[in-house]
């Protein structure tokens, strides 16, 4: 197997891989793989995938419906999709079995080496990307996103020429299984408890995260929250490079980005001084300030100039379903954080509206989700769906916070118009996954604002929002 130190061919060894899932990161790794002689196999829980006949056609051999252990034995290497948890039986016997296991990410980096910036974090990871790509453009750099922002790695670096630069939004699942891959800036957010059904514990969950770092070498650096105490160690124990923090409500010690009198300051090797005021930021939460001065600090030290950060840092908003305002009516603000499916990022919108009337649940993905109670402060009622319902609702009586249960997320949305008062938000933070209800965290917003929008005709002859229900 190559280590870090022995660059050689990047597939040196490899005659047959096997690849795991046929879904967009699967399919990435096995058309680069074929693409470079590796006879492929590929293989997939179930039965009927709609892209097993094109890929079968693409000259890479598709198995489905059998269990993907029977496959390893021959394989010099296991591409696992990021949905296959790192307990199961395929990656433990290919453990067993020595064979490398390589994410589809680690795949891509070390067939096309190019820049890299890379972020990570239990919440906030989609926008921090999306800003730092959009600095880096601001900076006069041809900047791709890709990862688990929905553009295979392995796709992106493939399609990048030479001198672009790679902004990866990079899971746990992801980063689990790299060993070579080395991102100049590498941003770890926040770590929170989520994913628990996939690894085995939180310091499990917070190390795989911090592989982000693993092959980072002099000049390099890893960029921590100044304010998360479990990123912080996690940097000062395993991030082998130079070492930044951020923060968007303070000042930071040592290089970084942190806020002073009203601004974020920067302390990088290339830049000090202030570099936007907050008060220019588009969107006004705790959240997003801590995202900009994260995607500042990372840029900054990538080497983009401060007014170029600048300028991107005011002209971005936050993608859909991140605290999205979906409609007013009757001086109730309808906001769809669907993207919140975990405690952490629930909790983080649960502080950003003084009055709220909040809808909450799904699948709760083996996380406790107790931890909440301290957060309810500003909700006035909770209405909450799905498989985790009843035990929101237990959360909630322990809060003191009134709460009912419904069948659906439009019939949600109807019972909490029915609690709001002018002047509430109702704001949709399900702390949950989707997938017990929905194809996923977008169609669930998406319901939520047909069903505000629905809203219009019914509720309003009746007094809609004015009264308690
Ligand atoms: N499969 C198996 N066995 C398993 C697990 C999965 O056969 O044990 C099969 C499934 O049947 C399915 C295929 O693998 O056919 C799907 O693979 P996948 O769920 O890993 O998803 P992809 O379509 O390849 O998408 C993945 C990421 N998905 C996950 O991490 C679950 C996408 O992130 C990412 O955008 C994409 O690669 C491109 O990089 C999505 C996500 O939900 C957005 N990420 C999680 C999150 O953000 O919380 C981490």
């Amino acid at each position: 197997m190559t280590t870090p130190d022995q660059p050689r061919t990047p597939l040196a060894g490899v005659e047959r891989a096997l690849v795991i899932g046929l879904g967009a990161s699967g399919a990435a790794a096995a058309r680069a793989l074929r693409d470079a002689g590796v006879a492929v196999t590929m293989v997939d829980d179930r039965p009927d995938h709609p892209a097993a006949a094109e890929l079968a056609d693409s000259g890479i051999e598709v198995a489905l419906g059998v269990a993907p252990v029977q496959r390893v034995d021959g394989a010099d290497l296991v591409v696992p999709s990021p949905g296959v948890p790192e307990h199961a039986p395929v990656l433990v016997r290919a453990d067993q079995l020595d064979v490398p296991v390589w994410s589809e990410p680690e795949l891509g980096a070390r067939l096309f080496p190019r820049r890299l910036l890379a972020v990570t974090g239990t919440n906030g990871k989609t926008s921090t990307t999306e800003l730092l790509a959009a600095m880096l453009r601001a900076g006069g750099l041809d900047a791709r996103t890709c990862g688990n922002i929905g553009v295979p790695f392995t796709a992106a670096a493939a399609e990048a020429p030479a001198d672009a630069v790679l902004v990866a939004e990079l899971s746990s699942f992801q980063l689990r299984f790299v060993q070579q891959l080395r991102p100049e800036v590498g941003v770890l957010l926040n770590l929170a408890a989520d994913h628990l059904d996939w690894h085995p514990s939180l310091a499990a969950y917070g190390e795989a995260k911090a592989r982000l770092w693993h092959a980072q070498q002099p000049g390099d650096w890893a960029v921590a929250n100044a304010r998360d105490p479990l990123t912080r160690q996690l940097a000062e124990r395993l991030a082998p490079a130079g070492r930044a923090h951020f923060d968007g409500a303070g000042a930071v010690d040592g290089h970084g980005v942190g806020v002073r009198d009203g601004a974020l300051v920067a302390d990088t090797p290339a830049f000090h001084g202030r570099v936007v005021a907050l008060d220019e930021l588009p969107l006004d939460a705790p959240h997003h300030r801590a995202n900009v001065a994260a995607a500042a600090a990372a840029a900054l030290l990538a080497g983009v100039p401060a007014d170029a950060v600048a300028g991107a840092a005011r002209a971005y908003h936050p993608g859909r379903h991140r605290l999205e305002l979906v409609a007013e009516l009757d001086g109730v603000r309808y906001v769809d954080d669907s993207k919140a499916t975990n405690v952490h990022a629930a909790a983080a919108a649960l502080h950003s509206a003084p009055s709220i009337v909040w809808v909450a649940g799904g699948l709760a993905k083996g996380v406790d989700l107790s931890a909440l109670a301290a957060d309810l402060g500003a909700v006035r009622h909770a209405v909450l769906i799905g498989t985790a319902a009843e035990e929101l609702a237990g959360v909630c009586a322990g809060a003191g916070v009134p709460a009912q249960i419904a069948d659906s997320i439009e019939d949600a949305v109807v019972a909490a118009a029915r609690q709001a008062r002018p002047g509430d938000t109702v704001l949709l933070a399900p702390a949950c996954a989707s997938f017990d209800q929905f194809a996923g965290y977008a169609e669930r917003g998406e319901r939520f604002a047909a069903a505000v929008q629905a809203l219009r005709p019914t509720t309003a002859p009746e007094g809609g929002h004015g009264g308690e229900a």
